[in-house]
């Protein structure tokens, strides 16, 4: 199987993270043509978008997507889960993630200079990011991880976008997206102590902190 993205992208570190917990192969590639907009990348995912996902000779877009599919085609133990309420559950969270949570992340990247900062549209961004967040941790399970006491197919969701919430949102004072949120407080606690996703974490620091800082020089 092969990923095309760069590892910058909290979305491309999802189907990364999901293929590291499952312990299988999955080659992480730059887009054919050199970018996402390339004839060649667009013929295989003309959202224009990444990840996107070659098995076999087919394609796969969207990263819950493809999530699911390396999670269901590759051995070992499934880390959306067993029953059918628990594998809702997962997906509920994966939901809430990218419906309620992400779009107050745009908000945010268009106002990181301080100097043509619009107070109002970040004002509105942290309160639906702190709302969307309590959702998350009304939905999550005892712990120790999103739903059950294993990483699973909602900590993949999840993981990278408070990696990258951990970088941008110190940005606007919030230092801690999980302050007054128990269970989310419990999660990130139980996922900074995972090698596995600590590993990665690293790698997608180093290439989004050199996104961030491209973004605040171009003019
Ligand atoms: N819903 C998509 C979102 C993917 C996405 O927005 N990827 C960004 C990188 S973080 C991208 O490719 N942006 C390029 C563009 O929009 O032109 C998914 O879950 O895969």
């Amino acid at each position: 199987m092969k990923l095309y993205g760069y590892i910058g992208s909290p979305y491309v570190v999802r189907a990364v993270l999901m293929a590291r917990w499952k312990g299988c192969a999955l080659e992480l590639t730059a887009p054919p043509g050199g970018n996402l907009k390339s004839a060649e990348f667009l013929r295989i995912n003309p959202i224009g978008k990444m990840p996107a996902l070659e098995d076999a000779g087919s394609h796969l877009a969207e990263s819950t997507v493809i999530c699911e599919y390396i999670d269901e085609t590759q051995p070992g133990r499934k880390l959306l889960g067993d029953g059918p309420m628990e594998r809702a559950q997962a997906r509920l969270l994966a939901r809430i993630m990218d419906v309620y949570v992400v779009p107050n992340f745009g908000a945010l990247f268009r106002n990181l200079d301080p100097a043509t900062r619009n107070d109002a549209e970040v004002q509105a961004a942290i309160a639906g990011l702190r709302k969307a967040l309590g959702h998350l941790d009304h939905f999550m399970g005892p712990g120790p991880w999103a739903i059950g006491k294993e990483p699973g197919y909602a900590d993949v969701i999840l993981a990278p976008e408070f990696y990258l919430a951990a970088i941008l949102l110190p940005m606007f004072g919030m230092d801690d997206p999980c302050d007054g949120q128990p269970k989310l407080t419990r999660w990130w606690q139980t996922l900074q102590a995972d090698p596995v996703a600590a590993a990665v974490r690293s790698e997608f620091d180093v290439s989004f902190r050199a996104f961030m800082a491209a973004r605040l020089k171009a003019p």
